[in-house]
């Protein structure tokens, strides 16, 4: 797998192509995956969160802010945000059909995706960096017991909203479910008794049905659903 270490010059090496920087088991999955299910050809860069390679000069000189995902366009042209690569993916590939037609419920789609960023991410970031949101070392305890137990209360959301449909959206897949798998995957890392949700839980199944899910959980390594890869390779 290509790495950001063997890509000197940062963004001026990078035209012609779509390029994806992506982290195993990071967000960027979400996006990962959509670029995968569009089956054109992109280049996924690994850029390890684990390493400090976000922070490399080369990385920085593409994100500044230092996050993944950031995707090149093959004019040269950088998008970061979830919310917005997911939405760019869709509507360049409309033959896709990764967002839904109607205007209004692409609305939606956005709607839930920035709902995903904002909040749920957000849980998940005050759990493993509570430094973030208070300086008092004292208070950290506090902050990641209680982001657990709000990360909690999303994915309980996130089950009740798929309910008895197919995908999150309804019958249709869309943007939002690959970026839904990462909050699985997330929960059953923090220890959070996932498949006690019926409907997320069998929402995850059909996630690992997909040809597309599948190559990037492979590709990726990604650590969320290592039982899932041992399991796929006997
Ligand atoms: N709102 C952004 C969040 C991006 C983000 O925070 N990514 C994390 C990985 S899940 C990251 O790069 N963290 C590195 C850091 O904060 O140092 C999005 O949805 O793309």
């Amino acid at each position: 797998m290509e790495n950001i270490a063997s890509i000197s010059g940062g963004l001026a090496g990078l035209k012609g192509e779509t390029v994806l920087f992506y982290s195993p088991g990071a967000c960027s999955l979400a996006s990962h995956i959509a670029l995968e299910e569009t089956g054109r050809p992109f280049r996924p860069v690994e850029t390890l969160l684990g390493k400090q390679q976000h922070l490399s000069e080369d990385y920085l000189s593409i994100n500044p802010r230092g996050k993944v995902p950031a995707l090149v366009t093959p004019d040269g042209e950088v998008l970061t945000e979830n919310t917005a690569i997911l939405t760019y993916i869709a509507l360049s590939n409309p033959e896709t059909a990764l967002l839904p037609t109607r205007l209004l419920d692409q609305a939606r789609c956005i709607a839930q995706m920035a709902w995903f960023s904002n909040t749920p991410h957000m849980f998940q970031k005050a759990k493993y960096r509570p430094y973030h949101f208070a300086d008092r070392e004292e208070v950290h305890g506090d902050i990641r017991e209680k982001a657990t137990a709000k990360y909690w209360e999303c994915v309980v959301e996130i089950d009740r909203m798929i309910g008895d449909q197919e995908w999150i959206m309804g019958d249709r897949y869309t943007v939002v479910d690959p970026y839904a798998l990462v909050f699985y995957g997330w929960g059953t890392s923090n220890g959070l008794p996932m498949e006690t949700l019926a409907h997320f839980n069998r929402h995850k199944d059909q996630m690992l049905e997909r040809a597309a899910v599948r190559a990037v959980l492979e590709r990726e390594k990604n650590p969320h659903f290592e039982a899932y890869r041992l399991k796929s390779q006997r």
